[in-house]
């Protein structure tokens, strides 16, 4: 965090807010409940910025109920906002994930409207708003995360005018034409205009909030600036990534490297090991790659189990209808393949839908030839970032889709169409025929790229343009 960090907190407190807090409740053999940091990189970057001098995170704890009393955890004041049960059905899995989710990612499942599940989207962001506005110092900078609070900073201003509001959407936004589908559009982009930066992963996702301010609200904007209420509201890319330098070396440690020799030693020593890592979410595209790749075993282009597939994907809103259904999809096919192309002992695809250690994922990205990622629209992706962080040996090819927001940072990554599944058999074919001089050009750029914009790069320059704002 250096420097910049430094001088943030010299300034003024920060408090963030976002859905869940950056802690865990776990349960010991013995019964106890304690808290436990969350595996994220979000934390630890913004940790830093965060601790001390006032700086507190405002989020549910991920339990419905009554929330415990604030706490400190890291030099961090935790301040829970309490969620009812009906309110995680209707808030979180309603609103944001069966309604916003599926159309800020350009409806690739349809979207669900229900004004019940709105009043209480509104109900809860207005109870972040205010246990905010309670714990927030005088002349605070707030930054308010994702698509489930997306009302905060304009109810907050309404509160606090005292505070400097930014706002970062973690997730794709829509164009003119999709957005404007949402029932409660005027509210939403309201809603955000309460912030004076307004944060996204690409600039064509700025471009879109712009253009609506401008065409649905008419008003006056000027490049990434927009008049409202007498104030000047900014809207920029600022790409998100993953702290580099400690993948890396994680990826380098010698426990990691023996575990991917092993890897590759238990799938029976396969000539090339193509890889999967997802949430298990329909954004993921993880059909495309399981039908790329049943076709080329039919074709006869691959065979196996000389060419083995490794699926990993963590279960996810398993209460959503769409999921439920997606994973079965999945399942089918899996096992399908295996019916036809596997033998006993060989399976074509090796499935898991697992949770697994960040060392068990650096050995899979290090023992990997062709890492798939094929998502039909994904703000970023984290996981092209670390596999790329993780290939400091240079090995290694990478099929990225062209609708993630890391293709525009992957330029030298085999970029695919999703929806083209002719496009991703030919892309997969080239990357595993890659030369490795050719495979280790395109790596070495990419990893040029990454180092230079990691996570603390991305922070800073949120903190830094959110300060000229003030
Ligand atoms: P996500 O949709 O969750 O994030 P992504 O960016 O790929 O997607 O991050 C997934 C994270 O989960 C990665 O750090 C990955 O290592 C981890 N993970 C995946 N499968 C796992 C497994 N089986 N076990 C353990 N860990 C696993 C949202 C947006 C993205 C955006 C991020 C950050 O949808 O587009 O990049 O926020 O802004």
């Amino acid at each position: 965090a250096g420097a910049d960090a430094g001088d943030v907190q010299a300034d003024s407190p920060v408090v963030v807010v976002a859905n869940r807090l950056p802690v865990d409740q776990v349960t010991d053999p013995d019964g106890t409940t304690r808290w436990q940091r969350s595996p994220g990189g979000l934390v630890t970057a913004l940790e830093p910025f965060v601790a001390g001098r006032g700086g507190a995170w405002v989020g549910w704890s991920g339990t419905a109920g009554e929330a415990p009393e604030p706490f400190e955890s890291g030099g961090i004041s935790l301040v829970p906002v309490e969620l009812s049960d009906e309110e995680v059905d209707r808030y979180y899995e309603g609103m944001s994930n069966a309604s916003l989710w599926p159309l800020y990612h350009d409806v690739v499942e349809k979207p669900e409207y229900h004004r019940t599940w709105w009043d209480a989207y509104v109900q809860v962001n207005k109870r972040f708003a205010e246990r905010t506005a309670e714990v927030a110092a005088e002349g605070a900078i707030v930054w308010v995360h994702d698509y489930q609070l997306q009302l905060v900073p304009a109810m907050l201003r309404q509160r606090r005018p005292d505070l400097t509001i930014g706002f970062f959407l973690h997730i794709p936004f829509p164009p003119y034409e999709l957005f404007t589908q949402l029932p409660w559009r005027s509210a939403i982009v309201e809603g955000l205009l309460g912030a004076d930066l307004v944060g996204f992963q690409l600039p064509s996702a700025a471009a879109n909030f712009v253009q609506l301010a401008r065409r649905l609200h008419e008003l006056p904007t000027r490049g990434a600036t927009i008049e409202y209420d007498g104030r000047v509201v900014t809207a920029r890319a600022f790409p998100i990534s993953i702290d580099v330098a400690a993948f890396d070396r994680l990826a380098n440690s010698p426990e990691v490297l023996a575990r991917a020799k092993e890897i590759r030693t238990e799938l029976g020593d396969p000539e090339k090991m193509v890889l999967g890592v997802d949430r298990l979410d329909y954004t993921k595209g993880i059909s495309v790659r399981l039908n790329a790749f049943q076709e080329l075993l039919e074709d006869g282009a691959i065979e196996a189990p000389a060419t083995v597939m490794v699926q990993v994907a963590t279960p996810s809103r398993e209460r959503v209808e769409h999921y439920v259904h997606m994973r079965e999809t999945i399942e089918q096919q899996v096992g399908h393949i295996n019916g036809v192309f596997g033998s006993i002992g060989g399976p074509a695809v090796h499935y898991f839908n697992q949770s697994m250690p960040r060392e068990e994922l650096a050995a899979l990205y290090r023992a990997a030839d062709v890492m798939l990622v094929t998502p039909y629209r994904d703000g970023m992706n984290l996981v092209a970032k670390e596999y790329v962080a993780a290939r400091s040996d240079l090995g290694g090819t990478l099929v990225l889709s062209e609708f993630a927001g890391a293709a525009a940072e992957f330029r030298q990554a085999f970029l695919v169409n999703p929806h083209d599944i002719a496009g991703v058999k030919n892309q997969l074919l080239r990357a595993l025929r890659a030369e490795p001089a050719e495979a280790a050009r395109r790596m070495r750029a990419m990893r040029r790229h990454l180092v230079k914009h990691d996570l603390d790069h991305w922070a800073s320059s949120f903190f830094d343009a959110l300060r000229a704002q003030a």
